[in-house]
C-alpha cells in the first residue's frame, strides 16, 4: 500500500473548516487506501511563542479532534511529532542540504515574517519547511494530503529528496503533494481572495469547528458574496458563492452541478441558509466526540504512546540509513 504522511499544528485551538476540508477529511478517507501516518506537529507550533501549559493542552485537544474526525488508531499511525526526537534529527541533515535562497523563497515564511517583524521572527519559522523536509522523509511517505497552502513545501521536500538521492545514492521516496482541487483552498468567508485561516482571517471570516454552531451559522449567513442574485459556481468572478458551494458540496456529497440547477431561481440567502444548517449539523456531533476523547486523558494519552512506538520504528529505520549515507560514524 501506498505510504502518506501529514501533521496539523495544534495551536490553533478549534480547526477550521479549512483545515477539515482541506486535510483532515483527507486523511480520514486514506486510511483504507494507504498506509497513513498522521501527526500533531508541536515541534512547528514553538516557531512561534506558545505559553507551556497552553501547547500541552492544545496537543491532546488536536489529537482529540483528529479522533473526532474519524481517524482511527487501529487503521493509521497517530503521534506527537516531539515523541520521534529523528524528526529533529534528520531536520539537522536537511537544513545542511537546504539552499538558503531556497528557504528564502518560502512564501509562507514571507509573509508570516512579515507580519512578525524582524525581531519578532525566529530563526525556526525560517526552517520550519526543512522541517518538514524531515517529517515527510522520514516516513518514505509516496504522497502528503495537505491544503494548496503547503504545495510549495512538498515541492521543496521533492527538491532535496532528490538532491540527497543523487549527491548520497537512493535513500528516500519523492513525495508528491495530494492536493484535492475542491477543497485546496477553502476561503475566508469575509474576503473570499484570500484562504481562511486562523491568524489571517477576522473572526466573521473564520469558522471554528468547536465554536457553538449558531456562532458558525451567522457567520455563514453574513458571508460575503457579490451583487449578482445568480448562484452559479465561477471562482474567478464569485469567489465567494464558489467557495459557499464547494464547503456545500463536499460536506453532502452534492456535485456542485446539482447544486446549481437546485438552487436556480432561489436568492443567496437560501444557499447560506441550508449551508449554515449542514455545518451545525456536521458540526454537533464532531464536539460532543471531541469532548469525550478529551475526558479520557488516559486513552488519548494510551494512543499516542502506541503510535509513537509505530512511527518510531519506522523513523529510526530511515534515518540510520541517511546518517550512514552522509558519513556519520556509528555508535557502538
Ligand atoms: N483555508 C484552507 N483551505 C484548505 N486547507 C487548509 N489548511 C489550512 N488552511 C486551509 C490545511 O490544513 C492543514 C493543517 O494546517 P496547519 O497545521 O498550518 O494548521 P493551522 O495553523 O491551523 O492552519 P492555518 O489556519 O492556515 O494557520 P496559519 O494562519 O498560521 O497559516 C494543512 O494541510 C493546511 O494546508
Amino acid at each position: 500500500r501506498p505510504r502518506v504522511l501529514s501533521g496539523i499544528q495544534p495551536t490553533s485551538g478549534s480547526f477550521h473548516l479549512g483545515n477539515y476540508l482541506g486535510a483532515v477529511r483527507q486523511w480520514v478517507a486514506l486510511q483504507d487506501s494507504h498506509d497513513a501516518f498522521y501527526m500533531v506537529v508541536d515541534l512547528h507550533a514553538i516557531t512561534v511563542p506558545q505559553d507551556p501549559k497552553e501547547l500541552r493542552a492544545a496537543t491532546r485537544l488536536a489529537v482529540a479532534q483528529l479522533l473526532a474526525a474519524g481517524l482511527d488508531p487501529e487503521r493509521c499511525t497517530l503521534f506527537v511529532q516531539s515523541h520521534v526526537p529523528e524528526h529533529a534529527q534528520l531536520g539537522w541533515v536537511m537544513n545542511c542540504l537546504t539552499g538558503f535562497g531556497e528557504a528564502s523563497r518560502m512564501t509562507q515564511f514571507k509573509d508570516k515574517s512579515a507580519k512578525q517583524g524582524t525581531a519578532g521572527t525566529s530563526v525556526g519559522l525560517f526552517t520550519y519547511p526543512i522541517l518538514q523536509i524531515a517529517d515527510i522523509l522520514l516516513y518514505q511517505a509516496d504522497q502528503v494530503p495537505v491544503g494548496e497552502d503547503q504545495r510549495q513545501h512538498v515541492e521543496l521536500t521533492r527538491d532535496i529528496a532528490e538532491r540527497f538521492n543523487t549527491r548520497f545514492g537512493e535513500t528516500f521516496t519523492v513525495p508528491a503533494p495530494y492536493i484535492l482541487k475542491e477543497t485546496g483552498k477553502i476561503y475566508d468567508l469575509q474576503d473570499p481572495s484570500i484562504k481562511m485561516s486562523k491568524s489571517a482571517s477576522s473572526p466573521k471570516g473564520l469558522v471554528n469547528l468547536l465554536d457553538d454552531p449558531k456562532v458558525s451559522a451567522k457567520k455563514i449567513r453574513s458571508a460575503v458574496t457579490d451583487t449578482e442574485t445568480v448562484i452559479r459556481f465561477d471562482p474567478e468572478h464569485k469567489p465567494g458563492v464558489s467557495n459557499l458551494l464547494s464547503i456545500l458540496s463536499t460536506l453532502t456529497g452534492t456535485k456542485i452541478g446539482e447544486l446549481e440547477q437546485g438552487y436556480e431561481g432561489k436568492g443567496y440567502g437560501a444557499l447560506k441558509t441550508d449551508l449554515a444548517e449542514v455545518v451545525s449539523e456536521w458540526a454537533a456531533p464532531f464536539r460532543a466526540r471531541t469532548q469525550d476523547f478529551l475526558d479520557d486523558t488516559e486513552t488519548l494519552d494510551a494512543i499516542l504512546a502506541k503510535g509513537a512506538e509505530k512511527a518510531r520504528a519506522v523513523a529510526a529505520e530511515t534515518l540510520a540509513q541517511a546518517y550512514d549515507k552522509v558519513g556519520f560514524l556509528p555508535a557502538k
